[in-house]
């Protein structure tokens, strides 16, 4: 019987890889876009499928988290055996400047998709992933956090992610609905947005190597993550809707690195050798050459830092079988190629005599 999925947040990092893995399962796939004014489909335009063509795998609707007539809409016309509620506001230190919508949004927007399957009497046909976050563990009360491990939310982005982790608890005890939450620590890939720390630093490092950019500013080079690959925690959001019953499960790698070792990392996989000095407000790096390539700049300090994250994936090993493919060495690797083409592709287009923009956040 082919499976039909929708996906909120497809046009996301997650969402692409996802709907990807999908296709390749023989889903029908639909997937929730917010209207923009240009594209913003590049993530997913190579699994596109012109809508005229008949037996389309790919259906794109637009929508958005904070509408609910909307969501009821797209939900009633697709009938989804899963849903995946992957859409958020999702950078946390925009969540800052951002509350009220990132509440909404994210906290209120997955009561809104619960809803609307109650509503719709789906309760019993329609599984519900919700995209949980190690962010919920904030100020961290055990080393390493598990699914029992209390939690401490430090920003607007977390709070609100706290809603929709209890809430999704709670439909799935009050209605019997299967809705679970994965709790995933960071994951990155070619595709991260490019304001996300790791994905700031491949691709800075990249266009300084060319001669694009001179220097990377970055904030709390201290803080430590548990990173892994995109690629591979998509496939625990399908393996946790595929299960007997609903269920919560930590995704990690159970492996901790600090930005500065991933910046270090970066380098060398560039050729280049950072030498790092002062501390705090006044720490820097510099190349061979004496160049400065790296400075702290506190525009990028939180007003509360989540300093350490450490999960443990015990609980997925043992149930859903979870072992990372991809290491932590293989993704700072392949950020890097991948930012590096890109670079060379801005750089001849410099030669040529046009320049880009060259946005900083
Ligand atoms: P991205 O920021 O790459 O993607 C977020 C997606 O949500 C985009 O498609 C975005 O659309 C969409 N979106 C944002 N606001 C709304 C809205 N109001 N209505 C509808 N769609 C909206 O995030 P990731 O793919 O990295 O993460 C996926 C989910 O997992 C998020 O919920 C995130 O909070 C959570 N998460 C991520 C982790 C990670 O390390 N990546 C770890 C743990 C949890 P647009 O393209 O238009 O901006
Ligand atoms: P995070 O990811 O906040 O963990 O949330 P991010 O990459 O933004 O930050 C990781 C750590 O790096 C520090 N940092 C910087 N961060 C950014 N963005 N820019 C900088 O210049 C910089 N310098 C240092 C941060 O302070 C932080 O400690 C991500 C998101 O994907 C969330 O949606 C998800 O829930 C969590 O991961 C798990």
């Amino acid at each position: 019987m082919q499976k039909t999925a929708l996906i909120t947040g497809i046009t996301g990092q997650d969402g692409a890889y996802l709907a990807e893995l999908l296709l390749s399962k023989g889903y029908v796939v639909h997937g929730i876009k917010r209207r923009t004014s240009l594209f913003n489909t590049n993530r997913i335009d190579h699994l596109y499928q012109d809508p005229h063509v008949p037996n389309q795998k790919l259906i794109l609707h637009h929508g958005d988290l904070t509408d609910s007539t909307n969501l009821i809409r797209i939900i009633q016309q697709v009938q989804p055996d899963e849903i995946y509620n992957l859409a958020a506001m999702s950078h946390v230190a925009v969540s800052f400047e951002t509350p009220e919508y990132t509440a909404n949004a994210d906290g209120i927007g997955t009561l809104r998709i619960l809803e609307a399957i109650r509503l719709l009497g789906l309760e019993k046909k329609t599984k519900f992933y919700q995209a949980s976050t190690s962010e919920l563990y904030g100020l961290v009360q055990e080393v390493p956090q598990k699914e029992t491990t209390p939690f401490y939310p430090r920003s607007p982005y977390a709070v609100a992610k706290l809603y929709g982790y209890w809430i999704t608890v709670n439909y799935r005890e009050a209605y019997g609905m299967y809705a679970c939450n994965g709790i995933l620590f960071n994951h990155e890939s070619p595709l991260r947005g490019e304001t996300f720390v790791t994905r700031k630093i491949t691709r800075a490092l990249a266009r300084i190597k060319l001669g694009l950019q001179d220097c990377l500013y970055l904030g709390n080079v201290d803080a430590l993550r548990d990173w892994g690959h995109a690629k591979d925690y998509v496939e625990m959001q399908w393996l946790m809707l595929q299960q007997e019953c609903a269920e919560d499960f930590v995704i990690a790698t159970g492996q901790q690195y600090s930005v500065r070792e991933f910046v270090n990392l970066g380098a060398e996989e560039l050729g280049m050798k950072l030498i790092w000095s002062g501390s705090g407000v006044d720490e820097t790096a510099t190349d061979v050459n004496g160049k400065t390539v790296v400075r702290v700049d506190p525009r990028y300090f939180r007003p509360t830092e989540v300093e350490t994250l450490l999960g443990d994936p015990t609980k997925a090993m043992e149930k859903l079988g979870w072992k990372p493919k991809i290491s932590f060495k293989m993704l700072v690797s392949e950020m890097i190629r991948e930012d590096l083409r890109s670079a060379e592709r801005d750089a001849l287009v410099k030669q040529h005599g046009y320049s880009a923009f060259d946005y900083h956040e």
